[in-house]
């Protein structure tokens, strides 16, 4: 009696468990690309299965905690982080998960397509890594950017160990914009003041509300420069870029930065996110006067990529354990697989999750060929448009979606043993950080509101038609007619209303 026992589901290795990323692969990568990064997914997807996924379980099983003094009564701020989340660390440096993007001796078109697919496979296995690795990207992405490496040699040091894959030097960024008063309007949420020392070295005072992964060796972040007579300029206007290293190279010592706590929080819980006073760090203005938010908008763009992978790779897992359940539970005298009605659930949380898939392949797809060099004026403007649509759609999505994936476990989905609640609460924070919904919407209207870019999605969206041999199909010029019409009435609304109308963005964000 009570002697049954449920088999549990089983992980398979994600890539090739997945039914469209690997196909998509095969038809844009030319076949030596193809062969190498179908050769690397699918070694990595194995290490996920067999070793990945248990560190990632320890991680939220040992949270992060925060030490703030010593028995002697001196101030440490000492971060206890449980081993396993450091090994991931060093795992990520090992297979290139940032370095990817950068590599010289990689297919400069193709090496962002590959590195992003193989952090949707890490993951919801990554216990959180992915987050600092998110920022470290958009870090990196900074420096070359704004050609950072050409004027400050620590900026140059810096992206060398961002995309290192040599674990004992690697680096992971932070990003500090929110503070109290403000996470969506920085500018005029951003009451840190930088006070000049000499050249372009400035002392930072302030409150950094929400700071992830303070474990970082460096961050970029905002504050507003004082002049010679002690004045500042408000708003976004009088926001300056600064890079700053948390720790002194010598002592080790935190530089004029005290980690007041870390916060409780919701889900992340694998994730070190604090609340820092900043006492005199010391700090590099790597922009202009005034060009703070712009200059921070090149890592936006590309955490809002990284934002999207973890929104789509939960869904993914949440779907390829459901499916794995249903062959091994019984009900009503069938395994779940045969009920149809069951079938239905899964099938339509895989058509959105198909839909989201392609989005972020196609988004990084136009960012490789970006980085390239080879993407026309179209294809750059889509990026820049494309890059919030997806944040926001897929970070929208994935709460509900995951949601109902987890009901699919019946009452195991709600335990917490089974390591399924963790990615519904860890799903609650992909709409919200790096830009909510609604935040998000607004920036597709300012994107719209600049000269061609509603002519270029549409472009662009017969391309892929036509790419896709659909030119065949009677419903193409329909398809194009309809596409135009859209567009048009959008440009009507736009013009008779103001475009940083919240109302009008609204819209999108339904
Ligand atoms: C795996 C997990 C991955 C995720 C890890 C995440 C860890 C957690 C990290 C965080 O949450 S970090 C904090 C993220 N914070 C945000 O995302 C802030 C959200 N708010 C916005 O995005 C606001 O729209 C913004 C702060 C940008 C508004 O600032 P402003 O100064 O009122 O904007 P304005 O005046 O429209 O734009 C200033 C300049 O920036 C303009 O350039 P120009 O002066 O040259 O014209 C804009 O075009 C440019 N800009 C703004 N957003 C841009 C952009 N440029 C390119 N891309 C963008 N996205
Ligand atoms: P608010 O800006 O106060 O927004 C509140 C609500 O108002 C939102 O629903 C928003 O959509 C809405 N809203 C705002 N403006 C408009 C508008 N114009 N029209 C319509 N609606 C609007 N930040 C960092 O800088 N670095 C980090 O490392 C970091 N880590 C984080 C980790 C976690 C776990 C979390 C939860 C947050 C983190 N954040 C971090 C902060 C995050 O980026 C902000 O919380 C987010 O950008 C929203 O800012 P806010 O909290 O000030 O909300």
């Amino acid at each position: 009696v009570g002697g049954f026992t449920q088999e549990a589901p089983h992980l398979h290795n994600p890539f090739t468990d997945d039914p469209i990323l690997e196909k998509v692969l095969r038809r844009w990568m030319p076949q030596n690309v193809y062969t190498k990064v179908a050769e690397d997914l699918t070694k990595f997807g194995n290490r996920i299965v067999n070793e990945i996924d248990a560190l990632g379980r320890e991680c939220e099983l040992h949270p992060p905690k925060l030490e703030q003094y010593d028995a002697w009564g001196n101030r440490v701020d000492k971060l206890v982080l449980t081993p396993e989340w450091t090994k991931l660390k060093r795992i990520a440096a090992e297979e290139g998960l940032i370095g990817i993007g950068y590599d010289p001796n990689m297919d400069p078109t193709w090496r962002r397509v590959h590195q992003i697919s193989k952090l949707f496979l890490f993951s919801p296995s990554a216990g959180l890594v992915t987050c600092p690795l998110a920022m470290t990207d958009g870090a990196a992405k900074t420096i070359k950017e704004l050609k950072l490496d050409a004027i400050s040699p620590e900026a140059k040091e810096a992206f060398r160990r961002l995309t290192s894959r040599n674990p004992d030097e690697a680096w992971t960024s932070g990003q500090w914009m929110t503070e109290k008063r403000g996470g969506s309007d920085v500018g005029s949420g951003t009451d840190t003041h930088a006070i000049h020392v000499d050249g372009n070295r400035y002392l930072l005072n302030g409150y950094k509300w929400f700071s992830s992964a303070v474990d970082a060796d460096m961050t970029f972040t905002l504050a507003r420069p004082v002049d010679s007579k002690g004045n500042i300029i408000e708003g976004s206007k009088g926001l300056s870029l600064f890079f700053v290293e948390l720790r002194d190279k010598k002592t080790n010592k935190l530089n004029g930065i005290q980690m007041v706590r870390l916060k409780n929080k919701l889900g992340t819980k694998q994730l070190p996110t604090a609340e820092l006073l900043l006492d005199g760090a010391e700090a590099i203005k790597v922009s202009d006067d005034g060009r703070g938010v712009a200059g921070i908008a090149n890592m936006l763009n590309i955490t809002r990529i990284h934002n999207a992978y973890a929104s789509v790779g939960s869904m993914r897992r949440v779907i390829s354990l459901a499916r794995d359940y249903a062959t091994r539970r019984v009900v009503f005298g069938q395994k779940q697989s045969n009920w149809p009605l069951h079938l239905a659930t899964i099938a339509k949380l895989e058509v959105e999750t198909r839909a989201c898939t392609l989005l972020l392949l196609e988004a990084t797809r136009l960012l490789g060929k970006q980085e390239a060099g080879q993407a026309n004026l179209t294809e750059q403007l889509n990026l820049r448009l494309i890059t919030p649509v997806l944040k926001l759609y897929a970070g929208k999505k994935c709460v509900p979606l995951i949601s109902e994936g987890i009901e699919c476990f019946g009452g195991q989905g709600y335990i917490e043993d089974t390591g399924l609640p963790t990615l519904l609460r860890d799903a609650q924070v992909t709409p919200i950080w790096e830009g909510t919904t609604n935040v998000l919407s607004l920036d597709v209207l300012r994107v719209l509101e600049k000269d061609n870019v509603a002519q270029a999605f549409v472009e662009h969206i017969i391309d892929i038609l036509k790419q896709n041999k659909a030119q065949d199909c009677p419903q193409l010029s329909k398809c194009e007619v309809e596409v135009k019409k859209a567009l048009s009435k959008l440009t009507d609304v736009l013009k008779t209303i103001s475009s940083r109308d919240s109302s009008v963005a609204g819209g999108l964000n339904v």
